[in-house]
Parts: structure tokens; C-alpha cells; sequence
């Protein structure tokens, strides 16, 4: 078992699960992430169950050094006064400054944060870049608002965030509902106030302003770099693979643009409201109209490929699952895959799962997935492209300079390599096998524990 709390036998684990259930019960999100972190870390645990307890260790990592919670006034295009609210979750900043997406989704909440922030201390340890990890966001919602109310809402969003960040203190960039056209007014609002162009505050800008190439593709690149080597050092072949990527946002669009040219056939893509097959492989051209042009619903594309299908998501189980395909890629948000879903993948006959979101699948699910020795490529270590790249537009930005495309790319392909071999081989070390979500794991932990007893009780 590896994230069950049944098998645990670490006295100190326990009471430090018990602990967070108890003192963050209304946050289900967090407790789920934080669980399938800690249960998978017991052998690590377990060797120095005496020095962690005294030096508290795990109760800090899972107490973000801050929460900042604010009111996001703003005017819509009626003249009408509305509130959001707005957080940034600055969760452990020892290997760096805090860094993490904007989410905008009216799901957002204090869980939902804390999970993300939680996620990305681990997932930025493991880039071996020097950022620690944070998240923020609103629960604004996007869809269907004008260009002018997008603004506004970001320009009011910065005017308190601007308090807390900054390129050495903590650097947010994108994640759901936020890409290039938010991060750009974000920015444009931090330099008018603080009257600086400080490149580095901010990631994934426009390329006109300091961002760095291969940003945007970033996530998906490197979750398909992470993939193959995954799939390659268990003797499989991505190549002439089929694979469905849920979502068709940043990270599923570009996921999907490797995938395909790494040699798989990607024949079903999605959004929130449901999903397209088109067993002829997708053609990208027509997402990225429909989805980074025009921001309509990805059924449009049977306007122009009327011989695919169109599936309307009404099950707890999104449409696009039942399809049958080799690779699987969620690539949408947390807690697509529950147990349910995670069984009808597995009897559709799936190789692999790559989680190109964070958190897509349930610790239920996980645990069906490795039972059933289907390869899983943890989030946190397969998306890491992002945030990776992300960290080196920040080393751009500090230069004053620029790489290539193919500079990026080719530090970015290294990057991933490198997370795959950490997660094997921390894998390997702890007799956990083919089980990469607890290699993950472990190597970060590893990492961070290292320096948080380094810098001492803070
Ligand atoms: P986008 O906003 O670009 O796209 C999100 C996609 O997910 C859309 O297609 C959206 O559909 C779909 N979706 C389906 N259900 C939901 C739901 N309940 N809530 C929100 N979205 C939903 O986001 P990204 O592609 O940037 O992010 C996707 C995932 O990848 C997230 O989990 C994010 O945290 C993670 N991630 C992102 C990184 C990045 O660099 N951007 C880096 C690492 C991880 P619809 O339009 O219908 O809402
Ligand atoms: O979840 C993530 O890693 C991101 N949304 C990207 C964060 C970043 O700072 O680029």
C-alpha cells in the first residue's frame, strides 16, 4: 500500500495524518494531497522517525509559511460593482522564492489553493531549479467575460498582490483560466505601481516583454519528454500509440502537439462540457482556433471535421474515458479520474496514465492504477515542465538575454530526463518498483527535508 493510511505503521505518521484531518477538515482537497504524499514517504519516515519528530518536520511542511487572503473589487462592463476574493499561498520557500500559478475558476477555495501549493513545493524540488513552492488565484471566473472585465479584474487583483511578490520574494505565472493576455495586464499593473520593470516577477509574459520561448508549450513538451522515458524504460514504444488527452487548454493543447509528433495518435480531445473523437487522429490547427483564438467549446470542431464525434459529458465519469486508448493524459483539472473511471480505464485495455494536470486522479484511483500495474506518471514530476521553464525565463530575465527555441526546448527535454531518472531511482532504492508516484515522492522529500534542517526551526 502506498497511500492508504490502513498499512501505516510509523506511530509518528499517524499522528501527523490524524493531526491534518483534524485541523483542516473542511479542506478535503488538501487532505488528499498531503495523504498521498506523506503514506507514500513511510520508509523514509520510518528511518528517521526520532529526528523528524523532534524536529517537527513534517507538521511544518504541511503549515504554509503564509496565507494571504483579499478582497478583488472590480467594475463590469454594465457599471456594476463585483467581489472576488483573491489568495496567494506562499507554502515553503526554502530552495527559493515562492513560485505557482493564478488559478481564476470560480471553483477556487482555501483547499484547492493549499493543494496546489503543497503539490508545487514537491514538484519544483524535483526540477532541481532553485524556486520554492506556491500557488494563487480567484475565484473570478473567466468564462464569458469581455477583454475590458479581464483587465479590470487583473488590474484589481495586482493592486493587493503586489504587497507580497516580487523576483527574489515569490513569482506567480499561469495555470487555469490565466495565460499570456492575463499575465500581460498583471504585469503591465505591477510596473505602473511600483514604477519598475521587474521582468522576473511574473512568468510565462509575452515574448515581446521578457517571456521566454517554449514557455507556452512548456507543460505538454515536457510531460510527453517525461512519457517516453517513462514508457522507454519499461521496453514500450510511444510511437504508434493511440492516447486521449482530457482538456484543451495550454497543457492538453501542447501535450497533444508532442504526442503527435513523437509518433502517437491522439484521437480524443475535451473541455468541461464534454469531448471529440475523431479516430483519424485530432487535428490541432482546428483546436487552436477554437480554444486559443476564439475561447468557444471545443464542439465546434465537428463545424469543421463533421465526420468526428461529439460525446456530452453526463456521468460522473467524463465522456471522454469510456474511449478506449493506450496512453491516457488528464489534462484538465483535479479528481477527473475517481475509482470508477479509473476501472473502466483499465479495462479498456490502458498501458500508461500521464498526469499533465495536477491531481487528476483520486488516491483510490492511483492505488487501482499501480494495483493493476498500469504505468502512472505522477503530476507532479510529469508537468514539472512548466514551472521548470518557467524557472528559466526567470534565469533569462536576470541575464538580460535570451535563448532560442530549441536552447529552451533542449534544457527543458534534459529537465524531464532528469526527473524521470531521480523518480526511478528513488523508486528502486525503497523496493517501490514501477511505482514513479511514490519515486516522485520520496526524491523530493528528500531534497527538501535536507535543506529545511539545513536552515534550522523556521
Ligand atoms: P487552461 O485554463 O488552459 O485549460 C483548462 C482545461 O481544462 C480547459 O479545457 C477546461 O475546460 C478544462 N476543464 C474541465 N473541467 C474543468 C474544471 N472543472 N475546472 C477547470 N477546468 C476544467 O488550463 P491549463 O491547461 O493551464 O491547466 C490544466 C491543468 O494543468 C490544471 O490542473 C493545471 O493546474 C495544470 N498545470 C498547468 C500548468 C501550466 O503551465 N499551465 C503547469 C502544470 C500543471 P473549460 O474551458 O470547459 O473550462
Ligand atoms: O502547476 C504548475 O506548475 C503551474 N501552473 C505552472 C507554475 C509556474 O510557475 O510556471
Amino acid at each position: 500500500m502506498t497511500i492508504c493510511e490502513c498499512g501505516i505503521t510509523s506511530e509518528y505518521l499517524k499522528e501527523v495524518l490524524e493531526g491534518i484531518a483534524k485541523r483542516n477538515s473542511n479542506e478535503p482537497e488538501f487532505i488528499q494531497a498531503t495523504k498521498e504524499v506523506l503514506c507514500s514517504l513511510e520508509p523514509v519516515i520510518l528511518k528517521h522517525e526520532e529526528e523528524y519528530r523532534r524536529l517537527a518536520l513534517l507538521e511544518r511542511i504541511v503549515e504554509p509559511e503564509r496565507i494571504i487572503t483579499f478582497r478583488v473589487p472590480w467594475i463590469d462592463d454594465n457599471g456594476n460593482t463585483q467581489v472576488n476574493r483573491g489568495y496567494r499561498v506562499q507554502f515553503n520557500g526554502t530552495l527559493g522564492p515562492y513560485k505557482g500559478g493564478l488559478r481564476l475558476h470560480p471553483s477556487v477555495n482555501q483547499s484547492i489553493m493549499k493543494f496546489l501549493g503543497f503539490e508545487q513545493i514537491f514538484k519544483n524540488a524535483l526540477t532541481c531549479l532553485p524556486i520554492g513552492g506556491g500557488k494563487g488565484g480567484s475565484d473570478f471566473d473567466p468564462k464569458g467575460k469581455s477583454d475590458m472585465e479581464i483587465m479590470k479584474f487583473c488590474q484589481s487583483f495586482m493592486n493587493e498582490l503586489q504587497k507580497h511578490i516580487g523576483q527574489d520574494v515569490d513569482v506567480p505565472a499561469g495555470d487555469i483560466g490565466v495565460g499570456a493576455r492575463e499575465i500581460g495586464y498583471l504585469f503591465g499593473q505591477y510596473r505602473r505601481i511600483r514604477n519598475t520593470f521587474e521582468a522576473g516577477v511574473l512568468t510565462g509574459k509575452g515574448l515581446d516583454y521578457g517571456g521566454s520561448l517554449a514557455r507556452k508549450e512548456a507543460t505538454g513538451y515536457g510531460l510527453m519528454y517525461f512519457m517516453r522515458e517513462m514508457l522507454a524504460a519499461n521496453k514500450i514504444e510511444l510511437r504508434g500509440k493511440t492516447a486521449i488527452i482530457s482538456g484543451s487548454g495550454n497543457v492538453a493543447i501542447y501535450a497533444c502537439e508532442k504526442a503527435t509528433s513523437l509518433g502517437a495518435k491522439v484521437v480524443a480531445m475535451s473541455d468541461s462540457s464534454g469531448c471529440i473523437y475523431d479516430e483519424n487522429g485530432i487535428n490541432l490547427d482546428v483546436i487552436k482556433e477554437i480554444k486559443e483564438e476564439r475561447r468557444a467549446r471545443i464542439k465546434e470542431y465537428l463545424n469543421v471535421v463533421p465526420s468526428a464525434k461529439y460525446f456530452e459529458n453526463n456521468s460522473s465519469t467524463p465522456a471522454i474515458f469510456n474511449i478506449k486508448a493506450d496512453i491516457i493524459l488528464p489534462c484538465a483539472t483535479q479528481n477527473d479520474i475517481n475509482l470508477e473511471t479509473a476501472k473502466k480505464i483499465v479495462a479498456n485495455g490502458a498501458i500508461a496514465v500521464g498526469e499533465g494536470a495536477n491531481m487528476p486522479c483520486t488516491n483510490e484511483a492511483i492505488e487501482y492504477f499501480l494495483e493493476n500495474k498500469i504505468l502512472l506518471a505522477p503530476g507532479k514530476a510529469a508537468n514539472a515542465g512548466g514551472v521548470a521553464t518557467s524557472a528559466l525565463e526567470m534565469s533569462q530575465n536576470s541575464m538580460r538575454y535570451f535563448w532560442t527555441f530549441e536552447e529552451v526546448d533542449s534544457k527543458l527535454e534534459m529537465i524531464m530526463k532528469n526527473i524521470f531518472k531521480l523518480c526511478k531511482q528513488a523508486a528502486k532504492e525503497y523496493n517501490y518498483g514501477t511505482n514513479y508516484v511514490a519515486g516522485a515522492n520520496i526524491a523530493a522529500f528528500r531534497k527538501i527535508a535536507k535543506a529545511m534542517k539545513s536552515q534550522g526551526i523556521i
